[in-house]
């Protein structure tokens, strides 16, 4: 069982009630998740180099997002807080990428060794919801129901994790469902890592990476009982990503940024944003890029011999 899962609906009541409610939407907003090629899928060791090939127009800035605890709904970049949020995906292993890098003037991470479960809500985070079927409902945070039904129900119908780093201890990627298989740092259904360049406490620059396996329904014992979701091209999967910026004061947000600009996605999916997963962009596809270079072959050879190549027949 994940041991983070006993403490999570105390943290997220604690959260939902410092958090006034608004009713703005990203209206019309359908974020983009990039199809890498097969030879390309990003690592996920927390250096973002390898997403550099993702044209500009599939990353979310920060004049996406919204604050939640704050009548500030929108920022642009700032020395405060600013963001390159970027989302792909590969058709062929299945499996979804997440990267981001975050710029903040204090990057905040102070719990102490052993206590994520109790504190990573009080660091600076990212916080990622995936719900691949798009289904929409409540996912999380049965109270109503008995401790046994909560962890057959939690986390099953949608996806709720964390990253906060670098940590004191090993602990900086978190599945808030009890499913200890989707929460591995290094596993085959997730991959997590973060890299930090600054001042620990001080100014610094932040980058998440992720690798996600979809999930339609997460069983709590076990992947075979699990059903996974096949990606298709042009589909609108349920995705959202908050960042919780905490600054001079340890325990009281500065910001929580996020692409859906609503409450309670912790709890329900309909709350998230919406990700289509797009084609293979022009200069990946093998069929065009054969007919650039056929393209390119031919205007070389119109230079070299001067003679327009359609009128060589005639000669
Ligand atoms: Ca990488
Ligand atoms: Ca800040
Ligand atoms: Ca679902
Ligand atoms: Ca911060």
């Amino acid at each position: 069982m994940n041991p983070f899962y006993c403490f999570w609906l105390a943290l997220q009541l604690i959260i939902g009630l410092t958090s006034p409610a608004i009713g703005h939407q990203p209206e019309g907003e359908i974020y983009k998740a990039f199809q890498f090629s097969n030879l390309l899928v990003p690592s996920i060791d927390g250096d973002l180099s390898d997403w550099a090939l993702v044209d500009d127009s599939y990353v979310i800035e920060t004049d996406h997002l919204q604050n939640l605890i704050s009548s500030e709904v929108r920022m642009s970049d700032s020395d405060d807080f600013s963001v390159r949020l970027m989302v792909g995906w590969n058709k062929t292993a299945n499996r979804l990428y997440i990267a981001a890098q975050v710029r903040d003037d204090i990057h905040q991470i102070d719990r102490p060794v052993g206590s994520a479960a109790l504190r990573i809500f009080q660091d600076d985070a990212m916080e990622l919801f995936i719900d691949a079927d798009h289904s929409g409902g409540q996912y999380a945070n049965f109270t109503e129901l008995s401790p046994e039904e909560q962890l057959q129900r939690n986390g099953a119908e949608a996806n709720h994790f964390v990253l906060a780093g670098p940590p004191p201890d090993d602990d900086f990627f978190i599945n808030f469902s009890a499913a200890a298989w989707y929460a591995l740092a290094g596993g085959p259904y997730t991959a997590a890592a973060i890299g930090f360049v600054g001042v620990p406490g001080g100014n610094g620059v932040t980058s998440y990476e992720v690798m996600l396996a979809p999930f339609d329904h997460v069983d709590v014992n076990a992947v075979f009982q699990s059903k996974e979701h096949v990606l298709i091209e042009s589909e609108i999967i349920g995705f959202n990503v908050e960042f919780n910026d905490f600054d001079a004061n340890s325990e009281l947000f500065d910001a929580k940024w996020s692409i859906s600009g609503q409450l309670n996605s912790y709890r329900f999916s309909e709350r998230f944003a919406d990700l289509i997963l797009m084609p293979l962009e022009g200069i990946f596809q093998p069929t065009i890029v054969e007919t650039n270079s056929w393209g390119r072959l031919k205007a070389a050879l119109q230079l070299g011999s001067h003679i327009p190549l359609s009128s060589r027949g005639a000669e």
